[in-house]
């Protein structure tokens, strides 16, 4: 066992325990390992939290107490998964290795990165509504920003910019229909500024983090709980539903180049749909409402540039697996991007109508 993790053990656990750990998951971020007992009936899910993203892991820790102890008054029922206490009683370990944190592993659940049937995408897109109908009366005065503009587009757009004048010339060169597809766009970025000036757009306990992975389901296939959240944070519902658009709807992950088959799922958009209105409507305003479909042009959108950005950068941020690899994912971005706005006015109606036969049912 590597020091490091005695060091962990000593914080956490029984001097007895013998313990197995297994890399865990498909985070990009944080590392995850999968840490059982030699009989498998003790598991637990370990996180070293990647503080050069996340500076102030404090932060994470303060709005995970804040919202488990709310929850936990008001919404007794509603599974949280909360990080375990070391023996002196912190919920986060810091150590000269990093920091970390550990907790329960929920028994009889996986996880997917691809949706495999519709029933998973109503199971999921239900989950993540419950969490914002949960979340609905706490005050997001009191969360912290784990993450400062997280999701805030026109940012990120004035990030790619910078990157552009930045990067090399031949990187510029390799991109050059991908750099032309995105500065299309821009009247994404143009909406997005909208909102944010609209006084009449609640800001929300959001999760930001939505994707498929971040589910766990029971052997049934029902939904139980939301997982990876170290980007609750106030934001726009655009978020959440956004991300679920952008990870629900393709039958091949991001990292996928066979690109004729990157399309989104009008089935899968009804189910999502349904599944989040189902825990969500009567919370969201008329105004939200409306901007249901935009949501996944925003999250797709978004997605593309900052693995544009990073890819003109020289991958700074994300992790690759070969050079090109950023490149590869804002053109699977690209694609769904287009694949969704050929949809969207389907896709809105869509909507409409499960808005309507919720009111008559
Ligand atoms: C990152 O670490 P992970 O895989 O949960 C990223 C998300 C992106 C996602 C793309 C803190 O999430 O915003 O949507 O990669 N998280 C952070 O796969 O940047
Ligand atoms: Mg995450």
């Amino acid at each position: 066992m590597e020091p490091v993790f005695k060091e962990i053990k000593d914080a956490y656990l029984p001097e007895a325990f013998q313990w197995e750990m297994i890399p865990f998951g498909s985070g990009l971020i944080n590392s995850t390992w999968k840490v059982q007992s030699a009989d498998t009936s003790e598991q637990y899910i370990l996180q070293k939290i990647n503080t050069t993203i996340f500076k102030q892991p404090e932060k994470i820790d303060q709005n995970l107490q804040q919202t488990g102890k709310y929850l936990a008054q008001k919404e007794p029922e509603y599974h949280f998964v909360q990080p375990l206490p070391t023996k002196e009683g912190l919920t986060l370990f810091v150590s000269k290795t990093g920091t970390f944190r550990l907790q329960p592993f929920v028994k009889n659940t996986y996880t997917v990165d691809v949706v495999p049937n519709t029933s998973i995408a109503f199971e999921a897109a239900r989950q993540f509504g419950l969490f914002n109908r949960v979340l609905h009366g706490f005050d997001v005065n009191l969360l912290q920003i784990t993450l400062p503009d997280f999701h805030n587009l026109s940012l990120r757009y004035n990030q790619f910019q910078q990157a552009l004048v930045r990067a090399t010339k031949s990187r510029i060169d390799v991109c050059r229909k991908e750099i032309r597809t995105l500065i299309q766009n821009e009247p994404i970025v143009a909406t997005y500024r909208r909102i944010v000036l609209d006084k009449n757009m609640p800001l929300r306990v959001m999760h930001h983090d939505t994707k498929i992975s971040n589910v766990l389901f029971n052997p049934a296939g029902k939904g139980v709980c939301v997982i990876d959240l170290d980007t609750i944070m106030p934001g726009y519902f655009i978020s959440d539903v956004g991300d679920m658009c952008r990870t629900y709807l393709c039958a091949l992950d991001e990292n996928d180049t066979r690109l004729q088959q990157v399309e989104v799922r009008e089935a899968y958009f009804t189910a999502l749909a349904k599944g989040y209105l189902s825990a969500m409507k009567n919370l969201l305003t008329e105004r939200e409402k409306g901007l249901f479909t935009y949501s996944g042009q925003f999250m797709i959108y978004m997605q593309a540039l900052r693995f544009l950005t990073d890819h003109l950068l020289g991958n700074p941020y994300y992790p690759v697996n070969h050079p090109l690899h950023n490149l590869e994912r804002t053109q699977n971005q690209l694609k769904l991007l287009k694949s969704y706005q050929q949809k969207e006015s389907h896709f809105q109606m869509i909507v409409e109508d499960i808005l309507t036969e919720e009111k008559i049912g």
